[in-house]
């Protein structure tokens, strides 16, 4: 007898910050989850699920993953961009979770079984001033991370992506009902960032990968110069060089400099990823299972990406649930051209809200061996956390014009 979807809810909880979960329920007992955050949109998701794909949803026989991903990509009509893809991505992951629960297996069985033993993971240090700076890196290396993201403030600026001035934990959504406006000034950051992340290379030796977000704020010539510049510090990636819409960009940038490139976490298609792998302009494809459309989709851009030698290296920043850190988790361990994962680390009390059968030990991760995704979701603990609205930074440059945050 096939099963059948028998309830569709969507769960908004903010246990240290907003996140999106979809709840799915069979007429066999089974529950699926999965995450459709959109950090600073999270409404707009809740409400694509609740008013528009989850009536849609009950009725349909939650082994057909592939045919129910299909439906509502093409079924949509106006299809891709971030919130429809979330939107998707939720509904794919709780069904991989429900085929899972239904095997028995933890779904990195079911992709294949495991390439490897445990996945690299990499995490953010950050500090305003250098010598903090190397501090923090060396607390993460106590923490057994072997790969450390590294971001510092720049002289002359008030606010920099990814630093607190007076904090090393770094979480960019503020809460309130707008958002904090940033100052920015991209001379400033490239007179500063090669000595920072030299020093930093010269502090920790050469074994610890080191990698560097410049969060799409460079013009094609700027990134190819600090591509450049950053060669001696030999990272593991320069991230996000330039904006993601314009991809010839990084032609320019390839052209100039040896060192590795990162793109993607805004990438919601394999159409937004194609040109850049195909055309081998990144050595890292960065999407996420909470906004590439799910495990379905991300293994089809993984496939794509292995035939052109580019690593998987998905986003995990905090604003993707446990949910859907933990697909990504077990699309590592059965992902052969899987590079590392970003693992920036969760409040203690999403933990308590999503207990997952991922763990992280002595620098790796490993999804468990939990039948599904191995993460659920304590409602009555979520239902304490009522959405707060909360807004990413926007940013502006020193003349007042609104730039690339
Ligand atoms: O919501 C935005 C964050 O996820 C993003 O700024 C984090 O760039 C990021 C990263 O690499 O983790
Ligand atoms: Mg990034």
């Amino acid at each position: 007898m096939t099963d059948r979807i028998i309830g569709a809810e969507v769960i908004v909880t903010s246990p240290g910050r907003n996140y999106v979960t979809l709840k799915l329920q069979t007429a066999d007992g089974l529950v699926g989850y999965g995450d459709a955050t959109v950090n600073g949109r999270e409404l707009a998701v809740a409400s694509y699920l609740r008013d528009h794909i989850n009536p849609l949803l009950v009725g349909i026989d939650p082994a057909q993953i592939e045919d129910t991903w299909q439906y509502l990509y093409r079924g949509a009509y106006w299809r891709r961009g971030p919130i429809t893809m979330a939107a998707i991505s939720a509904v794919d992951l709780a069904v991989w979770d429900i085929k899972g629960k239904a095997a028995g297996m933890p779904v990195y069985q079911l992709l294949g079984g495991a390439v490897r033993d445990r996945i690299l993971a990499y995490t953010h240090a950050s500090a305003w001033e250098l010598p903090e700076l190397l501090d923090t890196v060396d607390a993460r290396r106590q923490d057994g991370f072997r790969a450390v993201r590294a971001q510092s403030g720049v002289p002359g600026l008030e606010t920099v992506y990814g630093v607190h001035r007076d904090a090393h934990d770094y979480e960019p959504a503020s809460r309130g009902t707008a958002p904090v406006v940033e100052s920015w000034d991209t001379d400033a950051y490239l007179r500063h960032a090669p000595s920072v992340l030299t020093a930093v290379r010269e502090h920790v030796g050469p074994e610890l990968a080191l990698l560097h977000d410049a969060h799409h704020r460079l013009t094609p010539q700027q990134a190819a110069r600090l591509g450049k510049e950053l060669e001696p510090a030999d990272l593991f990636w320069l991230e996000d060089v330039t904006p993601a819409e314009n991809q010839d960009a990084l032609r320019l940038v390839r052209q100039h400099t040896t060192t590795p490139l990162a793109i993607g976490e805004v990438f919601n298609t394999i159409y937004d990823c194609k040109d850049l792998i195909t055309e081998q302009l990144i050595d890292f494809i960065r999407v996420a299972a909470a906004h590439a459309g799910g495990i379905s989709h991300l293994r089809k851009i993984f496939a794509l990406a292995d035939v052109y030698q580019v690593r998987a290296a998905p986003h995990g920043p905090s604003d993707v649930s446990p949910v859907s850190f933990g697909a990504s988790v077990h699309l590592g361990l059965s992902t052969h051209n899987f590079a590392i994962q970003e693992y920036m680390g969760y409040d203690p009390l999403a933990h308590e809200v999503f207990p997952h059968s991922w763990s992280f030990s002595d620098g790796y991760l490993h999804p468990g061996e939990a039948p599904g995704l191995g993460v659920e979701v304590d409602e009555q603990l979520a239902a304490k956390f009522p959405y707060e609205p909360a807004y990413l930074p926007v940013a502006r440059t020193l003349d007042g014009a609104m730039t690339d945050w």
